[in-house]
């Protein structure tokens, strides 16, 4: 079969009326500066990349030289690229306006530069995780109050590995699709469509440390999958925790799983550990297209009305028999609560 590349692919998409020109170009920009990210990534120790940048986030947290790096290649591709109205990213508070002198589009992206930057220095896969929604049709200078729309409205997302191999999931709302990239000709090329995640699986990842954490039907749920053949499950399930949440989600989307990062006693007050603007709702929309399913354990990820640009939730998204069964016993503990 003849290989289809990135820009078949976006010609492909927009004949069959599935996006517009603008939202095309702009995947063309995101996966360009992906690429020079997943160079940066991969000269490492030689390109002096390692290491912390000795500043914090705005959610406080240590960022790397990486992570700086990441979101100066976005946002300047971005700008130059003249299909945006504002982005937003996890490494900034506010969004970031496009300047004066490039012209405007009519889209909002999103961005987490590099999640999984603390595996950075130990050479485990990193990557970027994007979502791309529609600028209300009367704003023109987009705040953070235009960005709060739930991810049912997102027209795109989609996250790049930098792994043994660097790899672009895509959705539009039409399946989910990976791209490869072939490293000699420099371009990004289909190697799965219509990506099927199996409803059923025996594999899930979780940060097991934080159990003692958890809420009671996390226990219950987790308790069960770990008595294996002797409990009520009747099976032996197998864990995996990568803590790269790229690469935790690239393993669900490749062979099955489920992933959780649920509320603990440690972040409750903050709502979860990930981000739903630029983290949990890009991934729900790409595990959805691919027929797995996405919750907080509560409700539906992509129903979320947010109320922050970086707002945390607990995550539950895989193999859709596993989310809906860890999903049930969190509404059945509610409802015995009242
Ligand atoms: P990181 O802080 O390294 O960016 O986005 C947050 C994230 O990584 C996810 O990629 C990952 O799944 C999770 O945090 C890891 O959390 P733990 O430190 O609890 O393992």
């Amino acid at each position: 079969m003849k290989p289809v590349s990135l820009i078949q692919f976006l010609i492909e998409e927009r004949r069959a009326g599935h996006i517009n020109t603008e939202l095309s170009l702009l995947i063309e920009v995101v996966a360009r500066a992906c690429k020079r990210i997943g160079v940066a990534t991969g000269k490492g120790a030689l390109g002096g990349v390692l290491g912390a940048a000795g500043t914090d986030n705005v959610q406080g947290e240590a960022q790397k030289k990486l992570d700086v790096i990441s979101n100066e290649i976005l946002l300047e591709a971005n700008a130059w690229g003249g299909h945006l109205a504002a982005c937003a990213s996890e490494e900034m508070e506010d969004p970031q306006p496009i300047p004066d002198m490039y012209p405007k589009g009519q889209h909002l992206l999103l961005f987490d530069p590099l999640d999984g930057s603390s595996n950075i220095d130990v050479n485990i896969s990193v990557g970027t995780i994007f979502s791309v929604l529609r600028c209300p049709d009367d704003v023109t200078e987009p705040k953070a109050e235009h960005f709060l729309q739930p991810g049912t409205t997102q027209l795109a997302a989609g996250y790049v590995v930098y792994g043994p191999s660097t790899l672009l999931v895509l959705t539009f709302g039409h399946g989910t699709h990976e791209f490869t990239l072939d490293r000699e000709i420099g371009s990004f090329t289909l190697s799965r469509r219509d990506i099927r995640i199996p409803e059923q699986t025996g594999e899930f990842a979780i940060n097991m440390s934080n159990q003692r954490h958890w809420e009671a039907p996390m226990q219950r749920y987790i308790g069960e999958l770990l008595a294996g053949n002797d409990g009520p499950r009747g099976r032996d399930f197998n864990m995996r925790w990568v803590a790269s949440m790229v690469a935790d989600v690239h393993r669900i989307v490749t062979r099955g799983g489920v992933f959780f990062y649920p509320l603990d006693a440690k972040i409750k007050s903050k709502g979860g550990k990930l981000r739903l603007m630029y983290e949990a709702n890009p991934m729900a929309f790409i595990v959805e297209q691919a027929g797995g399913a996405a919750t907080t354990g509560r409700e539906r990820i992509m129903e979320v009305q947010p109320t922050g640009l970086h707002q945390r939730v607990p995550v539950f998204l895989g193999s859709s028999q596993e989310v809906e069964q860890a999903t049930r016993y969190h509404r059945e503990a509610d409802n015995a609560q009242g």
